[in-house]
């Protein structure tokens, strides 16, 4: 099988879906002249940065004393581009940098400082320079089991895998020879408070390094299925796939099911076309799916929108760490493509897409882990969704999912507690009745009930159906007869109630036949 698999770059709307070099252009890595350090170099490093970690404890707040800023230059400039909102506007817009600075909310409750056990999350991606001065050692995930000795010691068939495999070259040295995998990189792991740079969302988390894109940004399913069955192997909690694509094959299904088996949560970005018809790696179940925000805080208009999309999170002039002489944004063809002007600072990046948003979820999960490993990824996915700060249309929609990702609320959030309310589509059946179907649903669900109202914005409400006293899970929510509503738009609204008050709508619309009612 040899499909192509495009790494979700920085395309707006009108980008093909598989970018290809501009003619006349190398479409290999000529770009990139240096040539790596060694592996071995690299993992001495890491072994020197392992003896005097704590072990088990990082502190996101105790690295910098309460009050003060963290001292990352980049995560507190402004303008570097001339663009009027921070460098890092996304660390701001997750409500992150709050966080670092240490102006914790009282909801955050006496868990702070934070302290937090190192959470492995494996990037398949185009690799990652792991020569940045950024991205330390201590933010890379290194194999217990192997030795730097030729010889295969933790019998997985791959010799010497010390931060994570080549699947392209099948070598052990996963170097980004494209960019677009550092750029993920470092958005979810990059050295916060070195002085230097840019912060990462995730100081605990150590990046397993799976290159599975080739220097153009491309792949095939077979190595992005052995990637996954790698990380899943050695025992990652977080796989991160900013991939887009063709429908997922067999082998990449299989491993991504191997996955949830495992417990190991898929976090994968939706894709950059503006469609609906998402046929990617979002089109599968239990992923979980982001889109992009803007520093506006709306949505973007190239996300990819449906009943897949869970989050949105900033994936707009993303600014995060350059692999080295890289500049990617060549390779999407676009008219306004100047070079390097997406360079700042000389080793650091910025680039727009899907691709850059999916990281900082990934990141927030690795610190929600971080601080409570033992919890399973449904729980880490309650956490995640059911903070979000709603957008669009009131609950969770087709535009926006649950809404904007937030670290804070996330943090301060019951693993336990979930609402889940969700429309996702009208079926007519044979019968010319319709199946209202969706997901109505809570872990202490007190009723759930549908309602309808005339237009896109209802100013009445008339219930349909009778309340519901038993929550339901991808089903049909409720069958009727059409003709007995009113014709034209209508708009239905499903309600889930909790047993703590709580609760969270949805809606969906319908374009009836202005028939002869009644
Ligand atoms: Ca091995
Ligand atoms: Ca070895
Ligand atoms: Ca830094
Ligand atoms: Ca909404």
């Amino acid at each position: 099988m040899n499909r192509s698999v495009l790494a979700v770059t920085a395309m707006a709307i009108a980008m093909p879906l598989l970018a290809q070099p501009p003619a006349g252009q190398p479409g290999g890595s000529a770009e990139l002249q240096v040539a790596p350090k060694q592996i071995d170099q690299v993992l001495v490093e890491i072994d020197n940065s392992r003896q005097d970690e704590t072990v088990t404890a990082i502190s996101v707040i105790g690295a910098s004393p309460r009050g003060r800023a963290v001292n990352d230059p980049l995560s507190q400039s402004y303008g570097s581009w001339g663009q009027d909102y921070q460098d890092q506007w996304g660390l701001y817009a997750l409500n992150l940098v709050s966080m670092h600075r240490g102006m914790v909310a009282p909801e955050y409750g006496s868990g702070y400082p934070l302290r937090l056990e190192p959470v492995v999350v494996a990037v398949i991606d185009t690799g990652v320079d792991y020569t940045h001065p950024d991205l330390p050692p201590s933010q890379l995930w290194r194999n217990p089991g192997e030795r730097s000795n030729g010889r295969d010691d933790d019998g997985n068939g791959l010799i010497d895998d010390l931060i994570g495999w080549n699947f392209i070259n099948d070598t052990n040295a996963p170097w980004d020879d494209h960019g677009h995998g550092t750029l993920v990189a470092g958005i979810i792991a990059a050295d916060t408070n070195n002085s230097i740079g840019i912060a990462g969302v995730a100081p605990n988390a150590q990046l397993m390094v799976l290159k599975a894109l080739d220097g153009s940004g491309h792949g095939n399913g077979s190595d992005i299925a052995r990637a996954i069955r790698y990380a899943v192997d050695k025992g990652v909690r977080i796989i991160h796939l900013s991939l887009g694509g063709q429908v997922p094959g067999a082998a990449e299904q299989d491993a991504l099911a191997y996955a949830q088996q495992r417990e190991v949560l898929v976090v994968t970005a939706a894709g950059n076309q503006a469609s609906g018809d998402a046929n990617g790696y979002e089109s599968l179940d239990g992923v979980l799916v982001v889109g992009s925000l803007g520093p506006d805080g709306q949505r973007a208009e190239f996300s990819n929108w449906g009943a897949d999309l869970d989050l949105l999170a900033p994936g707009v002039e993303i600014l995060s760490l350059r692999a080295r002489g890289s500049d990617f944004l060549r390779r999407n063809g676009s008219k306004d493509y100047q070079p390097e002007a997406a360079v700042v600072d000389r080793e650091y990046y910025r680039a727009t897409g899907n691709s850059f948003a999916a990281p900082y979820v990934t990141g927030l999960a690795a610190l929600l882990l971080g601080r409570d490993p033992w919890m399973e990824p449904r729980n880490l996915n309650h956490m995640l969704t059911q903070s979000a700060r709603d957008l669009g249309p009131e609950g969770s929609d087709s535009n926006h999912g649950y809404g904007a990702v937030d670290a804070m609320q996330a943090l301060a959030s019951d693993p336990q507690r979930y609402i889940n309310a969700q429309l996702t589509g009208a079926v007519l059946n044979d019968d010319r009745t319709l199946s209202l179907n969706g997901s109505a649903d809570a872990d202490l669900f007190a009723q759930a009930y549908l309602q309808f109202g005339q237009g896109e914005q209802p100013s009445q409400w008339h219930p349909l159906g009778k309340p519901m006293s038993q929550g339901m899970v991808e089903s049909t929510l409720y069958r009727f007869d059409p003709s007995t509503l009113p014709g034209g738009l209508v708009t239905v609204r499903l309600t889930v109630e909790h047993l703590d008050g709580g609760l969270r709508h949805s809606r969906l619309q319908l374009q009836l036949p202005q028939s002869a009612a009644k």
